[in-house]
């Protein structure tokens, strides 16, 4: 039975607030701040089990190996020596938000009827232009099966590549044949435009898509520069319904429009810059919620907390939800930590189109899985991390330890291994 999998990165036991992300308010924001890996996990391990509670399919991405010894040493360096800066992209946790695993075909666009997936190379920030190798042995594992899926290695530098997060489906069904929109950017004032369309393009080809179901969408540069560093950020779509800010593209007209003429029963929900302005709309992460279809066939949002902390936002969503439109049900969850790095729950999970028999298991969750993941996390993971302590021998070992004990508790141990 084809059906959408959510997989959620699990949030890795070296999360951290080093500040890396140039572009993306939050990151820069909480530079210097303590973070609660412990309760981080714990955070996303509570959307995973509510999401599974709600009737969603539900999966997940194991954290990686931290600090990234194999890149550093491609570097000609080791933890001890490299600067604070290198180890610092040594030791990120980004591979967390899994929207940026890699751009995920459903098999029904696909030309030869198998659901594709190629991995996103993320060449913009140094910090996250080493999670490739393994996110790639990843998919290969989860997506072993080559009657259902084809996965895809990187798209060559210099074409920056971010995955999904820069991706929408619209379709009837999830199962059906869908229209593909890529969204790149072309620059964004003082911030980098990280999706590039020739990395679409490229992407669009490697998978086969009907070029009559693709549409290539540039990204508002003002949307860019107010902190939208992925479009992810400012839309999302689920099914029939294209949720979006006012001022997410450059040429929302024509859009529309294209959009409209490729499938005639699209619902287009816009929320005007009158109503919610983009700095609102980028600091509650409105639109980077879940926007699913619950097993009654409702659309649903599953939101931030601080979506429901900021007027603006929240009154719309009421408003919203109180009249007919095309969203019923409102979900929040408290994300704070990894919200604290710019990732909402659309960044923690990689939505997957495809038959749940034909993953492997080992990375679909049920309750007895999240709780075996739950007292790995509440054993392991650090229960803080400072700046500073990224330069302790003491926290690279635990950190190694502690994914080592959640490969074991997972049956996974062949992902336990330097994969540069
Ligand atoms: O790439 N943050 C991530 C957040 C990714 C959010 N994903 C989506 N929008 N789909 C990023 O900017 C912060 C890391 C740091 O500062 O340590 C970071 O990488």
């Amino acid at each position: 039975m084809i059906t959408e999998i959510n997989f959620d990165g699990i949030v890795g036991p070296s999360h951290n607030y080093a500040g890396l992300s140039l572009g993306n308010l939050a990151s820069a924001k909480n530079l210097g701040k303590v973070s609660r890996p412990r309760e981080a996990a714990l955070q996303g391990l509570a959307k995973m089990r509510a999401n599974l509670e709600r009737g969603l399919a539900q999966g997940f991405f194991l954290p990686q190996r931290r600090p990234d010894e194999g890149w550093l040493r491609a570097l000609g360096t080791t933890p001890e020596a490299a600067s604070p800066a290198l180890r610092a992209n040594a030791m990120s946790a980004s591979s967390m938000w899994a929207a940026n695993a890699g751009t995920v075909s459903p098999a029904s666009d696909c030309a030869d009827g198998r659901c594709h997936i190629t991995v996103a190379n993320l060449v913009t920030m140094p910090h996250r232009s080493h999670e490739w190798r393994e996110t790639l042995a990843q998919l290969q594992l989860a997506f072993a099966d080559p009657e259902a899926f084809c996965v895809h290695g990187p798209v060559p530098p210099p074409f920056g590549d971010e995955g999904a997060a820069n991706h929408m489906r619209l379709c009837t069904r999830h199962e059906g044949p869908g229209v593909e929109v890529f969204v790149y950017g072309e620059t964004g004032g003082p911030f980098p435009a990280r999706q590039h369309r020739e990395a679409s393009e490229a992407i669009a080809r490697l998978h086969g898509l009907d070029p009559e179901r693709t549409v290539f969408a540039l990204q508002s540069p003002k949307a860019i520069a107010a902190g939208a560093f992925h479009n992810d950020v400012v839309a999302v779509a689920n099914e029939r319904v294209l949720f979006a800010h006012e001022l997410a593209f450059a040429d929302r007209d024509a859009l529309y429009a294209e959009l409209r003429a490729k499938l005639p029963e699209i619902e287009i929900v816009e929320v005007p810059a009158s109503a919610v302005s983009l700095a609102d709309a980028i600091t509650s992460y409105l639109f980077n919620a879940q926007l699913v279809t619950l097993p009654s066939g409702e659309t649903a949002l599953v939101l931030p907390g601080e979506a429901r902390e900021t007027p603006a936002v929240w009154n719309w969503l009421e408003a919203h939800v109180a009249g007919n439109g095309p969203i019923r049900h409102l979900f929040v969850h408290d994300l704070r930590e990894s919200m604290a790095n710019g990732g909402g729950p659309a960044c923690l999970r990689l939505r997957v189109v495809a038959d749940p028999a034909r993953v492997d298991p080992r990375f679909l969750a049920n309750p007895d899985k999240l709780a075996a993941i739950e007292a790995v996390v509440r054993e392991h993971w650090p229960e803080a991390i400072a700046v500073e302590d990224l330069a302790s021998p003491a926290l690279w070992r635990q950190c190694v330890a502690a994914r080592a004990a959640l490969c074991t508790a997972l049956d996974l141990r062949e992902m336990d291994r330097d994969a540069f």
